[in-house]
């Protein structure tokens, strides 16, 4: 198996980055000193979430603060240790989180040419019963060093790298930066994410589709078709298994993996359905696109959508190359 050949040669995540980086001569390195902070950012949180049950049910030591303040919640701490590491990496210039409303803009002396866009901990409903969440990330180029809030807010397909780590049976950072979509998985032991999952490719169509039915009775047309066809195929073909963690990464990652489709459609209630664009949205759908998949709006190609607003959200269609084509051509149909 070509896994054992690297057991003694471990690709870590800091060396494949650097691999890749020197393929481009112009490179000064500072895009594995970002990738770095940002890798350790994903570190922490994983501590984080591995003790955060046990420190309720102890009181672990650390989890009230010298003044007797309670615990700091989870996605707030991880949003912190973010901003933080990104900060000092002396690489960023815009920070915009899903935690906090306005986007930070990177004082001079600090100030970089990256622009990164992420959710320290994304699927806050899982967060207190032990489920799998996750960070999602994306990282665009600014040009000009007096950046702007327009710098944030560039389609998705100008990123330059995105990715997410998923807290689950195992620590996992998945990357693209536009080269394919590699995964890595953290070795406790060492502290170090290892290339354990190299050139991720999607299934061409998958046995699986995750979604909350529980919107149904207020989906649109389009959707509740290719839902109804999931389960009562015309064609004579099997059905499709349903899966639903509620937390993007761990069914995103499951659909990179296993292939299928995961939809967050718009209903009446949300007309733009519930992801958000810059921080949920886009990275996903770069990944998607990366490993051989596609993004789809209800609309557009995902890539392609001009957010507006920071905070904004979309209808989101996203997976196995073909299944996402079934649902284009729905919606092509409804027109
Ligand atoms: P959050 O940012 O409040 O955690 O919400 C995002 C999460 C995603 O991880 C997940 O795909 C979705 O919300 C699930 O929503 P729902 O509970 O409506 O099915
Ligand atoms: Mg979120």
């Amino acid at each position: 198996h070509a896994a054992d050949a690297h057991r003694t040669d471990l690709m870590t995540i800091t060396r494949f980055v650097l691999n890749e980086q020197s393929k481009h001569p112009d490179s000064k390195g500072d895009f594995s000193i970002l990738l770095n902070n940002i890798v350790l950012g994903c570190k922490f949180v994983c501590s984080a979430v591995n003790k955060a049950g046990l420190a309720k049910l102890i009181g672990l030591a650390g989890d009230t603060n010298v003044q007797g303040e309670e615990q700091k919640k989870l996605d707030v701490l991880s949003n912190e240790v973010f901003i933080k590491a990104l900060i000092s990496s002396g690489r960023t210039c815009i920070l915009v989180s899903e935690e906090d409303e306005e986007a930070t803009f990177v004082s001079p002396p600090l100030r970089g040419k990256y622009c990164v866009v992420f959710d320290p901990l994304d699927g806050s409903s899982n967060i207190d019963c032990g489920v799998s969440i996750g960070t999602i990330f994306g990282i665009y180029l600014v040009n000009d060093l007096e950046a702007t809030i327009d710098d944030a807010l560039q389609p998705g397909k100008n990123m330059l790298a995105a990715g997410y780590c998923m807290y689950g049976s195992s620590c996992m950072l998945v990357l693209s930066t536009g080269n394919g979509v590699n995964g890595f998985t953290l070795d406790p032991s060492l502290g170090e994410f290892i290339l354990t999952h190299s050139d991720i490719k999607i299934p061409k169509t998958g046995k699986i589709y995750s979604v909350n039915e529980g919107n149904a009775k207020n989906w649109d047309g389009p959707t509740a078709k290719y839902i109804e066809n999931c389960k009562f195929p015309k064609d004579g073909s099997s059905p499709k298994s349903l899966r639903y963690v509620g937390s993007m990464v761990a069914d995103v990652h499951r659909t990179l993996l296993y292939g299928g489709i995961f939809l967050y459609p718009a209903d009446r209630k949300s007309p733009n359905g519930k992801l958000r664009v810059l921080y949920e949205v886009f990275p996903m759908s770069f990944l998607m696109e990366q490993a051989g998949g596609q993004a789809f709006t209800g609309k557009i190609r995902a890539l392609d959508l001009v957010p507006k607003k920071i905070h904004e959200r979309s209808p989101i269609f996203l997976g196995s190359y073909e299944d996402v084509e079934e649902i284009k051509a729905l919606y092509a149909a409804a027109k």
